[in-house]
């Protein structure tokens, strides 16, 4: 339940946020797969309720546990697992299963399968779910208070009781199915809001994983919980470990407040891990920034660090691919154009989701943004894995937001996120030889496009202009 199951010495999942799944399919195949990424989270994929305005929150209020959406049907999902796995890539699904759909201007409420239910009388028949197997009404006021955060609503959306043995069922034979479908495991929407102990029941009647769809016979599926806990209030993220891995809330928001320099500076990297109060590595599951927090939803605040921020952004992203902590499934943002945080994704005016398209230079367009094809953040996934397996050492604070450090004797980075210029003479690490920095240029050829690095004696001298990236990577395989 902590394992991603990788195909191979992988890195990493990307949130291909609101995508259609033959769309995601395609994707597997012609850039996640070739570019050594782990795995995709997907949207949510069973029936939600329609809203008018097509917000892309619909998604997170459930009508019935069909596989139909604007992402598409039960036929093309299993394509996709089935494409993607072909391409090495592994499928984890967003699961909401703390709630139902909230009352909406006109009942019956209309699903994306066309179901109808009427939330204010607890009635989904499509499932079915009745009256029974809700809490009693009432809302969440008092995050200190765990009975309350588990028991009573989150912003208004009917609350199943999980301890109910039908809801049980249910939500099992649901998990089950995308097993029989191919998938490697979910992420776990709302975890704060469910009680551990029931969790706990559920998770350990979902299926094995098989040999048939590629797998382990018999491993356990992948569960990341979202639980956002920044330290303040009751439930805390320790609650869930022994259960699954739990997303690190408290990354995004440091990782954010480091690289704008808000109370923090690069030498705060140093001790990146445990010491900076993340949970071990084996279960945190850590991001820049989530589909909520890029829009200030959930635990967002101005320190988050988005696509919006483009360079401090990548650079962020490129020290999380960087830094060993949180394993090989570092998360990565994938997102579409907003203004609006409530705005969904790129539609028709029918409300279908526009495919996005790729331009000559592998950008997207169509109104996605696709972070994961950023150059930097590709070379990166390949610096996490050919690094893979080894710690920081040789961490050199330069000066004052200058840093540099190796990933055992395979990899080497140096930071720049000050005004000034960086020349300096430090740990390297690398057995001797010229190497091409991968992030200001390319090898091509036994040659370098971009800036060359000489590491002598475990020593390098480097140079970061401060009008350039401000960020630069060596490993094995950039030797020259
Ligand atoms: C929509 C409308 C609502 C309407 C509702 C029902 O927006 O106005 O009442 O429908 O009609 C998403 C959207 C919601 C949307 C919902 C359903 O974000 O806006 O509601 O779909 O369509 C809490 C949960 C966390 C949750 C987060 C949004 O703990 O699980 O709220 N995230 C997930 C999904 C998310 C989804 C849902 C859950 C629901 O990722 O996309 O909602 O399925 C504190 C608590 C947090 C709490 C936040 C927000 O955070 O700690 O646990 O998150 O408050 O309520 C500082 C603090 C930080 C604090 C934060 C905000 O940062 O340090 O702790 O301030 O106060």
């Amino acid at each position: 339940q902590w394992d991603p199951h990788f195909i191979g010495n992988r890195q990493g999942i990307v949130h291909l946020f609101e995508w259609k799944w033959l769309d995601i399919a395609d994707e597997c195949e012609t850039f996640l797969g070739p570019n050594n990424f782990g795995g995709v989270q997907t949207s949510v994929a069973n029936e939600n309720v329609i809203i008018s305005g097509r917000p892309w929150y619909e998604r997170y209020q459930p009508m019935s546990f069909k596989l139909e959406t604007r992402s598409g049907n039960e036929k093309e999902f299993r394509e996709m697992v089935v494409r993607c796995r072909n391409a090495g890539i592994r499928i984890y699904v967003d699961v909401v299963v703390n709630h139902m759909a909230a009352s909406q201007p006109s009942t019956p409420a209309i699903g994306t399968a066309g179901s109808e239910a009427y939330p204010s009388d607890r009635w989904y028949p499509a499932v079915p779910f009745n009256k029974s197997d809700f809490n009693t009404a009432c809302s969440i006021e008092n995050y200190n208070d765990p009975k309350q955060v588990r028991d009573c609503e989150l912003a208004g959306l009917p609350d199943l009781d999980q301890g109910r043995k039908d809801v049980r069922d249910k939500i099992i034979e649901y998990l089950n199915h995308l097993i029989d479908l191919g998938v490697a495991g979910y992420r776990m929407d709302a975890c704060k809001h469910m009680w551990p102990k029931d969790l706990r029941v559920i998770y350990s009647r979902v299926k094995p994983l098989s040999k048939q769809n590629g797998f382990v016979q018999g491993s356990r599926p992948f569960f990341f919980q979202e639980v956002i806990d920044l330290g303040n209030e009751a439930v805390k993220r320790q609650e869930y470990i022994s259960l699954g891995t739990v997303t690190e809330f408290t990354y995004s928001t440091q990782i954010g407040m480091v690289f704008r320099k808000i109370e923090r500076d690069l030498s705060a990297l140093k001790n990146w891990g445990p010491p900076s109060g993340f949970l071990p590595s084996r279960y945190s599951f850590v991001f820049v920034c989530n589909h909520d927090n890029q829009r200030g939803h959930g635990s967002g605040g101005d320190m988050i660090l988005t696509y919006k921020d483009k360079d401090l952004f990548i650079k962020a992203s490129a020290f999380m691919l960087a830094h060993p902590h949180g394993g090989n499934h570092p998360r990565l943002m994938s997102s579409f154009y907003f203004d609006d945080p409530s705005q969904g994704p790129p539609q028709n005016s029918n409300g279908d989701i526009i495919s996005r398209e790729i331009e000559s230079n592998g950008t997207c367009s169509n109104g996605w943004v696709c972070e994961h094809r950023w150059p930097e953040i590709v070379k990166m996934v390949k610096f996490r894995a050919i690094t893979d397996k080894t710690v920081v050492i040789g961490f050199t604070n330069i000066a004052k937001n200058q840093i540099s450090f190796c990933r055992g004797r395979k990899g080497f980075v140096a930071i720049n996120n000050s005004d000034q210029p960086l020349s300096a003479t430090v740990n390297a690490c690398l057995p001797n030889g010229v190497y091409c920095d991968v992030i200001s240029g390319d090898k091509v050829d036994g040659k370098c496009t971009g800036t060359s690095v000489n590491v002598r004696a475990g020593k390098a001298h480097i140079e970061i202009p401060s009008s350039s990236f401000g960020f630069l990577a060596i490993h094995l395989e950039s030797r020259l």
